[in-house]
Protein backbone atom coordinates (compact mmCIF):
# COMPACT_ATOMS: atom_id res chain seq x y z
CA UNK A 1 0.00 0.00 0.00
CA UNK A 2 1.61 3.56 -0.68
CA UNK A 3 1.73 6.77 0.90
CA UNK A 4 -1.27 8.22 -0.68
CA UNK A 5 -3.99 4.70 0.42
CA UNK A 6 -2.61 4.67 3.91
CA UNK A 7 -3.25 8.12 4.35
CA UNK A 8 -6.92 8.04 2.86
CA UNK A 9 -7.44 4.94 5.33
CA UNK A 10 -6.28 6.89 8.22
CA UNK A 11 -8.76 9.19 7.37
CA UNK A 12 -11.59 7.10 6.80
CA UNK A 13 -13.17 7.47 10.08
CA UNK A 14 -13.41 11.30 9.69
CA UNK A 15 -14.59 11.39 6.17
CA UNK A 16 -17.10 8.36 6.93
CA UNK A 17 -18.44 10.43 10.13
CA UNK A 18 -18.37 13.99 9.50
CA UNK A 19 -16.91 14.97 5.97
CA UNK A 20 -19.45 12.79 4.21
CA UNK A 21 -22.26 14.94 4.44
CA UNK A 22 -20.22 17.69 2.70
CA UNK A 23 -21.40 15.87 -0.62
CA UNK A 24 -25.03 16.63 -0.11
CA UNK A 25 -24.36 20.35 1.30
CA UNK A 26 -22.30 20.48 -1.96
CA UNK A 27 -25.14 18.98 -3.98
CA UNK A 28 -27.99 21.54 -2.82
CA UNK A 29 -25.28 24.26 -3.02
CA UNK A 30 -24.48 23.25 -6.65
CA UNK A 31 -28.15 22.46 -7.23
CA UNK A 32 -28.87 25.36 -9.67
CA UNK A 33 -25.43 25.41 -11.52
CA UNK A 34 -22.40 27.33 -10.81
CA UNK A 35 -23.04 30.84 -11.22
CA UNK A 36 -26.37 31.06 -11.01
CA UNK A 37 -27.03 31.29 -7.18
CA UNK A 38 -25.71 32.97 -3.85
CA UNK A 39 -24.90 30.67 -1.49
CA UNK A 40 -27.96 30.49 1.12
CA UNK A 41 -27.31 30.74 4.76
CA UNK A 42 -28.21 27.02 5.46
CA UNK A 43 -25.24 26.15 3.11
CA UNK A 44 -22.83 28.39 5.01
CA UNK A 45 -24.34 26.85 8.68
CA UNK A 46 -23.79 23.52 7.24
CA UNK A 47 -20.31 23.81 6.41
CA UNK A 48 -19.66 25.55 9.48
CA UNK A 49 -21.30 22.82 11.41
CA UNK A 50 -18.75 20.18 9.53
CA UNK A 51 -16.08 22.26 9.91
CA UNK A 52 -16.67 22.34 13.86
CA UNK A 53 -16.89 18.99 14.29
CA UNK A 54 -14.21 17.95 11.83
CA UNK A 55 -11.76 19.44 14.73
CA UNK A 56 -11.02 22.59 12.05
CA UNK A 57 -11.27 25.06 15.18
CA UNK A 58 -13.30 28.06 15.11
CA UNK A 59 -10.44 30.42 13.57
CA UNK A 60 -10.24 28.61 10.52
CA UNK A 61 -13.44 27.85 9.79
CA UNK A 62 -14.45 31.44 10.55
CA UNK A 63 -11.56 31.96 7.88
CA UNK A 64 -12.52 29.55 5.54
CA UNK A 65 -16.45 30.26 5.61
CA UNK A 66 -16.02 33.81 5.43
CA UNK A 67 -13.76 33.53 2.51
CA UNK A 68 -16.40 31.10 1.36
CA UNK A 69 -19.39 33.88 1.63
CA UNK A 70 -17.56 36.53 -0.39
CA UNK A 71 -15.80 34.54 -3.28
CA UNK A 72 -18.99 31.65 -3.97
CA UNK A 73 -20.80 34.79 -6.12
CA UNK A 74 -18.02 34.29 -8.76
CA UNK A 75 -19.61 30.91 -9.55
CA UNK A 76 -17.23 28.00 -8.88
CA UNK A 77 -18.07 24.71 -7.40
CA UNK A 78 -18.11 24.75 -3.57
CA UNK A 79 -16.55 21.65 -3.52
CA UNK A 80 -13.21 23.46 -5.28
CA UNK A 81 -13.62 26.86 -3.33
CA UNK A 82 -13.37 24.88 0.01
CA UNK A 83 -10.62 22.76 -0.81
CA UNK A 84 -8.78 26.06 -2.02
CA UNK A 85 -9.39 27.81 1.08
CA UNK A 86 -7.94 25.10 3.46
CA UNK A 87 -4.94 24.24 1.02
CA UNK A 88 -4.39 28.21 1.00
CA UNK A 89 -4.08 27.65 4.99
CA UNK A 90 -1.08 24.94 4.52
CA UNK A 91 0.41 27.10 2.14
CA UNK A 92 0.57 29.99 4.49
CA UNK A 93 2.89 28.03 6.53
CA UNK A 94 6.99 27.97 6.32
CA UNK A 95 7.36 24.38 5.32
CA UNK A 96 10.89 24.51 5.35
CA UNK A 97 12.02 21.94 7.49
CA UNK A 98 14.11 22.80 10.14
CA UNK A 99 13.64 26.28 10.53
CA UNK A 100 13.13 27.21 14.20
CA UNK A 101 9.98 29.36 14.70
CA UNK A 102 10.14 30.00 18.71
CA UNK A 103 12.08 33.42 17.42
CA UNK A 104 8.26 35.32 16.84
CA UNK A 105 6.84 35.99 13.49
CA UNK A 106 7.84 34.46 10.23
CA UNK A 107 10.58 36.11 8.42
CA UNK A 108 12.75 36.26 11.79
CA UNK A 109 13.63 32.47 11.44
CA UNK A 110 17.33 31.18 11.74
CA UNK A 111 18.15 29.13 8.65
CA UNK A 112 19.38 25.31 9.74
CA UNK A 113 23.07 25.60 9.82
CA UNK A 114 25.41 23.23 7.54
CA UNK A 115 25.75 20.11 9.70
CA UNK A 116 29.42 19.05 7.41
CA UNK A 117 31.95 21.26 8.63
CA UNK A 118 35.19 20.00 7.15
CA UNK A 119 37.27 21.03 10.11
CA UNK A 120 35.68 19.34 12.55
CA UNK A 121 34.36 16.27 10.58
CA UNK A 122 30.87 15.11 9.67
CA UNK A 123 27.92 16.97 12.00
CA UNK A 124 25.06 14.18 11.81
CA UNK A 125 21.40 15.67 11.74
CA UNK A 126 19.94 15.34 15.43
CA UNK A 127 15.88 15.26 15.48
CA UNK A 128 14.53 15.86 18.50
CA UNK A 129 10.97 14.38 19.23
CA UNK A 130 9.22 15.89 21.45
CA UNK A 131 5.59 15.93 23.26
CA UNK A 132 3.46 15.00 26.12
CA UNK A 133 3.26 10.83 27.65
CA UNK A 134 0.98 9.08 25.29
CA UNK A 135 1.19 10.90 22.32
CA UNK A 136 3.43 8.55 20.28
CA UNK A 137 6.76 9.73 20.35
CA UNK A 138 8.42 6.30 20.96
CA UNK A 139 6.10 4.25 18.05
CA UNK A 140 7.01 7.69 15.67
CA UNK A 141 10.82 7.08 16.12
CA UNK A 142 10.41 3.39 14.93
CA UNK A 143 8.32 4.15 12.18
CA UNK A 144 10.74 7.17 11.46
CA UNK A 145 13.62 5.06 11.57
CA UNK A 146 12.46 2.55 9.42
CA UNK A 147 10.94 5.12 6.75
CA UNK A 148 14.37 6.82 6.55
CA UNK A 149 16.38 3.15 6.60
CA UNK A 150 14.76 2.64 3.77
CA UNK A 151 15.03 5.63 1.89
CA UNK A 152 18.68 4.90 1.95
CA UNK A 153 19.81 6.44 5.04
CA UNK A 154 21.82 5.16 8.48
CA UNK A 155 19.52 6.24 10.88
CA UNK A 156 20.65 6.33 14.96
CA UNK A 157 18.14 6.30 17.41
CA UNK A 158 19.08 7.70 20.95
CA UNK A 159 16.73 6.68 24.23
CA UNK A 160 16.57 9.75 26.14
CA UNK A 161 13.40 9.23 27.98
CA UNK A 162 15.43 7.61 31.03
CA UNK A 163 13.25 8.89 33.54
CA UNK A 164 11.07 5.40 32.68
CA UNK A 165 13.09 1.93 32.01
CA UNK A 166 10.19 0.81 29.78
CA UNK A 167 10.96 3.14 27.93
CA UNK A 168 14.35 2.72 27.06
CA UNK A 169 13.04 -0.86 26.38
CA UNK A 170 10.26 0.01 23.96
CA UNK A 171 12.36 2.09 22.09
CA UNK A 172 15.43 -0.79 21.80
CA UNK A 173 12.11 -3.48 20.26
CA UNK A 174 11.69 -0.40 17.56
CA UNK A 175 15.45 -0.35 16.92
CA UNK A 176 15.53 -4.09 16.45
CA UNK A 177 12.37 -3.80 14.27
CA UNK A 178 14.00 -1.41 11.87
CA UNK A 179 17.48 -2.30 12.02
CA UNK A 180 19.16 0.50 13.16
CA UNK A 181 21.57 1.30 15.75
CA UNK A 182 20.61 2.26 19.16
CA UNK A 183 22.29 4.45 21.91
CA UNK A 184 20.57 4.17 25.72
CA UNK A 185 22.05 5.29 29.08
CA UNK A 186 22.13 3.61 32.16
CA UNK A 187 18.98 3.22 34.43
CA UNK A 188 18.17 6.96 35.40
CA UNK A 189 21.20 8.70 33.76
CA UNK A 190 21.22 12.30 32.32
CA UNK A 191 19.30 12.32 29.39
CA UNK A 192 21.61 15.18 28.01
CA UNK A 193 24.41 13.05 28.34
CA UNK A 194 23.10 10.29 26.38
CA UNK A 195 22.15 12.66 23.35
CA UNK A 196 25.48 13.70 23.50
CA UNK A 197 26.81 9.95 23.51
CA UNK A 198 24.78 9.39 21.03
CA UNK A 199 25.72 11.96 18.25
CA UNK A 200 29.43 11.17 19.19
CA UNK A 201 28.63 7.31 18.69
CA UNK A 202 26.07 8.22 15.16
CA UNK A 203 29.82 10.71 13.86
CA UNK A 204 31.80 7.47 14.56
CA UNK A 205 30.20 4.85 13.10
CA UNK A 206 28.74 7.17 10.39
CA UNK A 207 25.25 7.04 11.71
CA UNK A 208 23.05 10.09 9.96
CA UNK A 209 20.76 11.39 11.08
CA UNK A 210 19.73 10.79 15.29
CA UNK A 211 16.55 10.57 16.26
CA UNK A 212 16.37 11.86 19.91
CA UNK A 213 13.31 10.15 22.02
CA UNK A 214 12.65 12.41 25.21
CA UNK A 215 10.53 11.97 28.17
CA UNK A 216 7.19 13.38 28.10
CA UNK A 217 6.56 14.00 32.00
CA UNK A 218 8.87 14.46 34.83
CA UNK A 219 7.98 15.70 38.40
CA UNK A 220 6.56 19.17 37.15
CA UNK A 221 5.88 20.71 33.95
CA UNK A 222 9.12 23.05 34.79
CA UNK A 223 11.30 19.89 34.81
CA UNK A 224 9.94 19.01 31.65
CA UNK A 225 10.88 22.23 29.78
CA UNK A 226 14.62 22.62 31.47
CA UNK A 227 15.45 19.12 30.64
CA UNK A 228 14.65 19.97 26.90
CA UNK A 229 16.58 22.65 27.54
CA UNK A 230 19.62 21.03 28.32
CA UNK A 231 19.27 18.53 25.85
CA UNK A 232 19.31 21.06 23.21
CA UNK A 233 22.01 22.87 24.91
CA UNK A 234 24.11 19.86 25.25
CA UNK A 235 23.19 18.77 21.87
CA UNK A 236 24.60 21.72 20.21
CA UNK A 237 27.69 21.60 21.74
CA UNK A 238 28.24 18.02 19.98
CA UNK A 239 27.49 18.88 16.88
CA UNK A 240 27.04 22.19 15.14
CA UNK A 241 23.84 23.54 14.49
CA UNK A 242 22.11 20.67 16.54
CA UNK A 243 19.10 19.94 17.12
CA UNK A 244 18.17 20.56 13.23
CA UNK A 245 14.78 19.64 14.09
CA UNK A 246 12.72 19.57 16.95
CA UNK A 247 9.46 17.53 16.26
CA UNK A 248 6.30 17.84 18.46
CA UNK A 249 4.19 14.94 18.27
CA UNK A 250 0.24 15.48 18.87
CA UNK A 251 -2.41 13.08 19.56
CA UNK A 252 -4.90 13.94 16.90
CA UNK A 253 -7.61 12.47 19.42
CA UNK A 254 -6.96 14.99 21.78
CA UNK A 255 -8.50 17.75 19.70
CA UNK A 256 -7.80 21.04 20.04
CA UNK A 257 -6.51 20.30 24.01
CA UNK A 258 -3.51 19.58 21.97
CA UNK A 259 -3.25 23.01 20.39
CA UNK A 260 -2.55 24.11 24.42
CA UNK A 261 0.44 21.50 24.63
CA UNK A 262 1.76 22.95 21.47
CA UNK A 263 1.83 26.22 22.04
CA UNK A 264 3.82 25.63 25.78
CA UNK A 265 6.66 22.98 23.55
CA UNK A 266 7.22 25.58 20.96
CA UNK A 267 7.66 28.43 23.26
CA UNK A 268 10.78 26.40 25.43
CA UNK A 269 11.32 23.88 23.15
CA UNK A 270 12.11 25.39 20.16
CA UNK A 271 9.52 23.27 17.54
CA UNK A 272 10.32 22.87 13.82
CA UNK A 273 7.49 20.51 12.85
CA UNK A 274 4.67 18.40 14.05
CA UNK A 275 3.96 14.54 13.68
CA UNK A 276 0.02 13.92 13.92
CA UNK A 277 -0.23 10.53 15.27
CA UNK A 278 -3.45 8.10 15.21
CA UNK A 279 -5.00 10.12 12.54
CA UNK A 280 -6.82 6.55 11.73
CA UNK A 281 -8.62 6.49 15.67
CA UNK A 282 -10.81 9.31 15.11
CA UNK A 283 -13.08 11.33 13.14
CA UNK A 284 -11.39 14.53 14.15
CA UNK A 285 -8.85 14.28 11.04
CA UNK A 286 -9.61 18.04 10.62
CA UNK A 287 -7.33 19.12 13.54
CA UNK A 288 -4.31 19.07 11.17
CA UNK A 289 -6.22 22.31 9.19
CA UNK A 290 -6.08 24.08 13.09
CA UNK A 291 -2.50 23.22 13.74
CA UNK A 292 -1.39 24.67 10.27
CA UNK A 293 -3.81 27.47 11.02
CA UNK A 294 -3.13 28.06 14.61
CA UNK A 295 0.45 27.13 15.31
CA UNK A 296 1.86 28.27 11.88
CA UNK A 297 4.16 24.85 11.96
CA UNK A 298 4.27 22.61 9.59
CA UNK A 299 3.08 18.94 9.58
CA UNK A 300 5.67 17.15 8.61
CA UNK A 301 4.43 13.27 8.64
CA UNK A 302 1.48 11.74 9.94
CA UNK A 303 0.71 8.42 12.53
CA UNK A 304 -2.03 6.15 10.81
CA UNK A 305 -1.87 3.20 12.70
CA UNK A 306 0.69 1.37 15.17
CA UNK A 307 2.41 -0.73 12.52
CA UNK A 308 5.98 -0.06 11.37
CA UNK A 309 4.66 1.31 8.04
CA UNK A 310 2.01 3.32 9.33
CA UNK A 311 3.37 6.79 9.18
CA UNK A 312 3.36 9.27 6.02
CA UNK A 313 5.13 11.88 4.95
CA UNK A 314 1.81 14.65 4.93
CA UNK A 315 1.27 16.61 1.76
CA UNK A 316 -1.56 19.27 2.13
CA UNK A 317 -2.44 18.78 -1.14
CA UNK A 318 -3.01 14.79 -0.76
CA UNK A 319 -4.37 15.75 2.76
CA UNK A 320 -7.22 18.15 1.06
CA UNK A 321 -8.06 15.73 -1.65
CA UNK A 322 -8.44 12.55 0.60
CA UNK A 323 -11.22 14.83 2.50
CA UNK A 324 -13.10 16.31 -0.03
CA UNK A 325 -12.93 13.81 -2.68
CA UNK A 326 -16.32 12.55 -4.08
CA UNK A 327 -15.52 8.95 -4.12
CA UNK A 328 -13.52 6.53 -2.62
N1 LIG B 1 -3.75 3.92 16.21
C1 LIG B 1 -2.56 4.50 16.38
N2 LIG B 1 -1.89 4.31 17.53
C2 LIG B 1 -0.70 4.91 17.68
C3 LIG B 1 -0.14 5.74 16.67
N3 LIG B 1 1.05 6.20 17.12
C4 LIG B 1 1.23 5.66 18.36
N4 LIG B 1 0.19 4.88 18.70
C5 LIG B 1 -0.02 4.14 19.97
O1 LIG B 1 -0.06 5.07 21.05
C6 LIG B 1 0.44 4.46 22.23
C7 LIG B 1 1.50 5.34 22.87
O2 LIG B 1 2.63 5.39 22.00
P1 LIG B 1 4.10 5.68 22.53
O3 LIG B 1 4.97 5.70 21.33
O4 LIG B 1 4.48 4.76 23.63
O5 LIG B 1 3.93 7.16 23.12
P2 LIG B 1 4.99 8.06 23.89
O6 LIG B 1 4.66 7.96 25.36
O7 LIG B 1 4.76 9.45 23.39
O8 LIG B 1 6.36 7.57 23.58
C8 LIG B 1 0.96 3.09 21.80
O9 LIG B 1 0.00 2.12 22.15
C9 LIG B 1 1.10 3.20 20.28
O10 LIG B 1 0.94 1.96 19.64
C10 LIG B 1 -0.90 5.95 15.45
O11 LIG B 1 -0.51 6.67 14.52
N5 LIG B 1 -2.09 5.30 15.38
MG1 LIG C 1 7.86 6.94 24.82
Amino acid sequence: MGFLDRLREGLSRTKQQIVGRFDEIVQRADAGGPGTREIDVDTIEALEELLISADVGVAATEQIVTAIRTRARRGESLRDLVKDEIRGIFDAVDQTPGAVRESGPPGQRRPVESYSDPTNGHHPHVTLIVGVNGTGKTTTIGKLANLLKSSGKQPLVCAADTFRAAAVEQLAIWAERAQVDIVRGKGGSDPAAVVFDAIQSGRARGRDPILVDTAGRLHTRANLMSELDKIRRVAGRAAKGAPHEVLLVLDATVGQNGLAQAREFTSVAGVTGIVLTKLDGTAKGGIAVAIAHDLKLPIQYVGVGEGIDDLVPFSAQEYVDALFQEKW
